[in-house]
């Protein structure tokens, strides 16, 4: 373009090229767009300096340019030949030919920074309401058999191992949102199901402050993804919380912890996962396969008769063994106390849809909840494209709520925010998907402190 013309196709494509020359030399230069680094030695990074800056400049979004080199035709006589450590060029290629493969080793394995062993368990556990269902679920050494899964913690920018042996047929851990390579996914159809044992392998990618484009640190759903809706019902499913690391320019004080790089800081002890279930009884009467050759087994009715709150004080977890771990209260700090605001992370393992009221102890409405954070993606005020994004907190207008309403799978991260000490209510409700009605109510207290 020595001509200084944009061509009209680019214009289209990249309106800002419309700019005119004095915009242009006055313009800042375009930063290159960096691909995500790929994990080169087992120490994790530091963090890129924040483009936080205290005067907000319109910089255009970087636009990448189709650089890709060309991959080399592999010869068809020989598997690796021009595509090192790859027997597959395509995602096809690898979808296709690998479901027979039930017993793969990792590829590019490396030394991880957190690893856990799972195993499968099949058991008759306790619930809240003195019922025994039996459920399948993830168990480490140190968990026992209970439900939700073990709770599983890495930490932005650390290599994480999941060691996985299944049992009664096979099972794969897909990480629920958090986008994986395909191999190591956990989704069966795309990859393959695990029969005997296989590492996952995966590395949460650091967050940067004032950026909403990058950063894993959040609250997520790890479940099997074989025969999927009747192995999550089953039980297959826990929660994967990732740290975010922890930035020069946002310093964490002792006692507490961020929700994300440049997130709210919160306190350690309180912090509280909320995990609603419910149970249709005839479900857990099938078998590892029902439904998969065709026949109809009725996994598109579902009528749950039980209605769960799964978790507890993530700190406190205690011995849940041959049970359900059950929320029965939850403890708040006031905001302006001494310890800071006290966490509450939803994770959503319920088939219906949740409403769930936040209220005082009358029962009216109490806008105690500030959203941070749905599906493990930070709310930021993004209205100026191109400057550093803070959080909705941040940029003065906390969104404050007392009321959420979502689905299956869908987590939310909330900063409980009493201004007063006392006793609060957490009312959920589950509703039907088609007609709406309020199939179940359960109510714990908030004892705020
Ligand atoms: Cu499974």
């Amino acid at each position: 373009m020595s001509n200084g013309k944009v061509p009209a196709s680019m214009e289209r494509r990249f309106p800002w090229s419309k700019r005119t020359e004095a915009e242009r030399k006055t313009a800042k230069p375009k930063p290159t767009p960096t691909p995500t680094p790929k994990p080169k030695s087992t120490t994790a990074k530091p963090t890129p300096k924040p483009r936080r800056s205290a005067t907000p400049t319109l910089v255009p979004t970087p636009t990448p340019t189709p650089t890709l080199a060309p991959i080399p035709l592999p010869d068809p006589d020989d598997d690796h030949a021009g595509v090192p450590n790859h027997r597959f060029r395509s995602q096809v290629d690898f979808s296709s030919e690998q479901l027979d493969l039930d017993n793969p080793g990792t590829e590019f394995l490396q030394t991880p920074q957190t690893a856990v062993v799972l195993d499968f368990f099949s058991r008759d556990l306790a619930f809240d309401d003195g019922k025994k269902i039996e459920i399948w679920s993830f168990q480490t050494e140190a968990s026992g058999r209970s439900l939700p899964g073990p709770t599983l913690r890495p930490k932005e920018g650390e290599i994480f191992h999941a060691t996985f042996t299944p049992g009664k047929g096979a099972h794969t851990i897909h990480w629920h949102g958090m986008e994986p390579d395909p191999r190591n996914d956990g989704v069966g159809h795309t990859s393959f199901e695990i029969g005997n044992t296989y590492t996952y392998q995966w590395q949460a990618e650091p967050g940067r402050p004032g950026d909403p484009n990058y950063g894993a640190a959040g609250t997520y759903f790890y479940h099997c993804h074989v025969n999927t809706v009747l192995h999550a019902q089953m039980g297959m499913f826990g929660a994967l919380v990732v740290d975010p690391v922890v930035h020069p320019s946002c310093p964490v004080s002792p006692g507490a912890r961020r929700a994300f790089v440049d997130g709210p800081e919160y306190d350690i002890e309180s912090e509280t996962i909320l995990v609603p279930y419910s149970v249709d009884p005839r479900w857990h009467e099938m078998n590892h396969a029902a439904g998969l050759s065709g026949e109809d087994v009725g996994l598109n009715r579902f009528e749950p008769k039980h209605f769960y709150l799964l978790g507890g004080q993530l700190s406190n977890r205690g011995d849940t063994d041959d049970r359900a771990w059950s929320l029965s209260s939850i403890s708040a700090n006031v905001v302006s106390g001494a310890r800071k605001p006290t966490l509450l992370r939803i994770v959503n393992a319920n088939y219906l849809p949740n409403r769930m009221y936040f209220t005082d102890a009358a029962g009216h409405p109490a806008r105690i909840a500030e959203i941070i954070a749905h599906d493990g993606r930070p709310f930021r005020d993004t209205s100026i494209p191109g400057v550093p994004a803070p959080t909705c907190s941040a940029a003065g207008y906390p969104l404050l709520t007392s009321v959420l309403a979502f689905g299956a799978a869908e987590r939310y991260d909330v900063m409980l925010m009493p201004r007063a000490s006392g006793r609060y209510e957490l009312r959920v409700e589950w509703e039907d998907w088609i007609t709406g009605a309020t199939l179940a109510v359960r109510t714990v207290p908030i004892i705020v402190t």
